[in-house]
C-alpha cells in the first residue's frame, strides 16, 4: 500500500501577487501586501500558497517574461521582504512554492543579451536561432498568443523561436549548459528555503529535432504549437534529470503546468514512484469549451454539455489512481472565473453554484488548488472594454484574428474574451466595499470588476453562509478524512446533462457526491440509504430526491 504523502492531503492557495494587495498604493500589489495576508490564507486553511512569478521583469507577460532568475522585481519588494514573506508563512505552517518558468526567459534577461549579440557567442545556443527559409519563418509554427511562433532579430539576420510573446525567446534545453545554469538557479532558491516549485509549460522543453513543420490548422497559416511541440523526445529525461540535480531527497512540492499532456505523458511526470515532479496540471477539462475552428483556438462563449465534462475529468481520475498523482482546478490567472464558466454569475445563483463547483472538485482524487478570489466567488468581468484589457494573449487575439486575419469581427471577439480571456482572473482582488475594494488606494494597475461591492472579503468573512466557509470546510475534510484522499473514484449516470454525480469508495465506507449544474428543480433517485449522513450542502435542508437550483450535497455511507 501506497503511503499517503503530506501533499496528497494539502490544499493550495494561489496568489496572482500583482493583484492581491497593495501594501503602498502605488496601485500593484507586493510582497508586503502578501504578508499582511497571510492570517485570511490561515484561517481558509490552506496548507501552501503559490506565488505566480516575483522575478525582475519587464511585464510583457506579466512576470512570465524573466530577465534576472534570482532578482525580486522592485514593483513587488525587495530580497528581504521576500525572507520574511517565507519566514512568516513558516511560522503560520503554510509552505510557499515558487513559480519557475524555464521553457523561455525575456529578451531582456543577460543569457540573451549575449547569446543574440553575434552568431558564435558563448551563449548563442542558450536559446534556438534559424536562418530565415525563403526569406520567411523557418517554420509554420504558431505562437501561443497569436501569430507566428519566431522573430527575426536584425543583428544577426536569423530568426529566433518564441512560442510566446516576442519578449519570450524559447530557452534551448538540447544544451547542458544552458540545463546546468537552470538547475544551479533552483538550487540557489532551494537554499533560501522555499518549499517548492510550480513549473511553467513543463511539457514543452524539448523541441523536436529538425522542428519540423506540422499541418496548418483550418482557416489559419500556422500549425498548432501545442501538437508541434509538448512532450517531444527527451522531455522525461530533461525532467528527471532536474530531479535528481535539484530535488532529490527533499521533501518539497512540485507540479508541472503541462498543457497538451495527455494520459500517458502525465503518468510519467506525475508517476507517484517520484522520478518526475509530484503531480501536473493537466489542460484537457479546460479546453473543452473552446472554438470548433481550430483557428481560434480558446476563444469562444460557449457552454460545453455537462456529459463531456464528466466524461474528461473521470478519464483522469480513473487513468491515475495508484499509478499518477492528479492535481484539481476550475481555475487560475490563465482561465475565467469558474461560476461564470461552469456555474452560474446570476445574483440569486452565484453563490449556490460557486459552492456546488467547489465540492465536485474537491471531493475528488487529488490535490485542489484555490485560485485567490475563486473562494469568495469573484465572477468575470464583464464592465471591461476594449482599452481595459492589459493581457497580451487578449491583445494579440484582437491584432492577429481580428484585425489582420478578419476570423470574427471585434464585437464577437469581446463576447469570447468576456467568457474566456485571462484578465477576467486577474482584476485586483475584493477584501472591502471601500474604495478600489481595499486592494489600493491608488490607480490599480488593473480595473477592478465593478460588483466588489457585493462580492468581498469582508461581506464573506461576516455570512456564516459565504463560499468562503464552504471552502474552509471542504479543506478540512480532506485533512480529516482519508477516504477523499484515497477512495475509488466511481461516476453515476454519464449521460445524465443536469447532474455530476460520483462516488469516492473506500473499504468500510463510501461517499455520494451529488452536483446539480441546472437553475431549476429537478427529480433524481440514488437510492441513498436511511443511515446516510449528510456531510455537507449548499442547503440548509435535504428534500431527497428533490434537486433544487444549483444543489449539491455529499452523504457518507457506511
Ligand atoms: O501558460 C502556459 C500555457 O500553456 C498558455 O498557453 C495557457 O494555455 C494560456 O495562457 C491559456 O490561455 C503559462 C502561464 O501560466 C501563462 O500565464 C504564461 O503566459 C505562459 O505560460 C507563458 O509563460
Ligand atoms: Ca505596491
Amino acid at each position: 500500500e501506497n503511503q499517503i504523502k503530506w501533499w496528497q492531503k494539502a490544499v493550495i492557495y494561489q496568489i496572482y501577487p500583482r493583484s492581491f494587495q497593495d501594501s503602498n498604493n502605488d496601485g500593484i500589489g507586493d510582497l508586503k501586501g502578501i504578508i499582511s495576508r497571510l492570517d485570511y490564507v490561515k484561517k481558509l486553511g490552506a496548507d501552501v500558497i503559490w506565488l505566480n512569478p516575483i522575478y525582475k521583469s519587464p511585464n510583457m507577460d506579466n512576470g512570465y517574461d524573466i530577465s534576472d532568475y534570482e532578482a525580486i522585481n522592485p514593483e513587488f519588494g525587495t530580497m528581504d521582504d521576500f525572507d520574511t514573506l517565507l519566514k512568516e508563512a513558516h511560522a503560520r505552517g503554510i509552505k510557499v512554492v515558487m513559480d519557475l518558468v524555464v521553457n523561455h526567459s525575456s529578451d531582456q534577461h543577460q543569457w540573451f543579451v549575449e547569446s543574440r549579440s553575434s552568431k558564435d557567442a558563448y551563449k548563442r545556443d542558450f536559446y534556438i536561432w534559424r536562418d530565415p527559409v525563403d526569406g520567411h519563418e523557418p517554420n509554420n509554427w504558431g505562437s501561443y498568443f497569436s501569430g507566428p511562433a519566431w522573430k527575426f532579430d536584425e543583428a544577426t539576420g536569423q530568426y529566433y523561436l518564441k512560442l510566446f510573446a516576442d519578449g519570450q525567446p524559447d530557452l534551448n534545453w538540447e544544451n547542458p549548459k544552458l540545463r546546468q545554469a537552470i538547475y544551479d538557479m533552483m538550487n540557489a532558491w532551494v537554499d533560501r528555503g522555499i518549499d517548492g516549485f510550480r513549473m511553467d509549460t513543463i511539457s514543452l522543453y524539448s523541441k523536436r529535432p529538425g522542428l519540423p513543420d506540422g499541418p496548418v490548422m483550418e482557416g489559419s497559416q500556422y500549425a498548432d504549437p501545442g501538437e508541434r511541440v509538448a512532450n517531444g523526445p527527451r522531455i522525461h529525461e530533461f525532467i528527471q534529470e532536474m530531479r535528481q540535480k535539484v530535488l532529490n531527497n527533499k521533501d518539497m512540492i512540485t507540479v508541472g503546468e503541462a498543457s497538451a499532456t495527455d494520459i500517458e505523458n502525465a503518468k510519467k511526470y506525475a508517476n507517484l514512484d517520484g522520478s518526475e515532479v509530484n503531480m501536473v496540471f493537466q489542460f484537457e477539462h479546460v479546453e473543452l469549451d473552446s472554438n470548433p475552428e481550430p483557428a481560434l483556438t480558446k476563444w469562444y462563449d460557449q457552454r460545453l454539455p455537462l456529459p463531456r465534462l464528466k466524461e474528461n475529468l473521470t478519464k483522469w481520475q480513473t487513468a491515475m489512481a495508484g499509478v499518477a498523482w492528479n492535481s484539481l482546478y476550475w481555475e487560475n490567472h490563465d482561465q475565467p472565473r469558474s461560476v461564470s464558466r461552469f456555474g452560474s454569475d446570476k445574483p440569486e445563483f452565484r453563490v449556490k453554484s460557486a459552492k456546488m463547483l467547489a465540492t465536485l472538485l474537491h471531493f475528488m482524487q487529488g490535490t485542489p488548488y484555490i485560485y485567490q478570489g475563486q473562494e469568495i466567488g469573484m465572477t468575470n468581468a464583464k464592465n471591461f472594454g476594449w482599452d481595459d484589457f492589459d493581457d497580451i494573449e487578449i491583445k494579440n487575439a484582437r491584432k492577429y484574428l481580428v484585425d489582420r486575419d478578419h476570423l470574427v469581427d471585434a464585437d464577437t471577439m469581446l463576447s469570447y474574451v468576456h467568457y474566456k480571456g485571462r484578465d477576467n482572473a486577474r482584476t485586483p482582488m475584493q477584501w472591502t466595499n471601500g474604495k478600489n475594494a481595499g486592494f489600493t488606494e491608488g490607480t490599480p494597475w488593473l480595473k477592478l470588476n465593478d460588483n466588489f461591492e457585493e462580492i468581498n472579503v469582508d461581506a464573506a468573512l461576516a455570512d456564516e453562509d459565504s463560499v468562503f466557509y464552504h471552502y474552509q470546510k471542504l479543506i478540512n475534510f480532506r485533512h480529516n478524512l482519508d477516504i477523499v484522499t484515497t477512495g475509488r473514484y466511481e461516476l453515476l449516470d454519464l449521460d445524465d446533462e443536469e447532474v455530476y454525480a460520483y462516488k469516492r469508495v473506500g473499504e468500510k465506507e463510501e461517499l455520494l457526491v451529488i452536483n446539480s449544474f441546472v437553475e431549476e428543480s429537478i427529480e433524481r433517485d440514488y437510492q441513498v440509504p436511511e443511515n446516510a449522513e449528510r456531510l455537507i450542502s449548499n442547503y440548509k435542508d435535504d428534500e431527497g430526491k428533490t434537486l433544487r437550483p444549483f444543489e449539491s450535497k455529499v452523504y457518507r455511507i457506511k
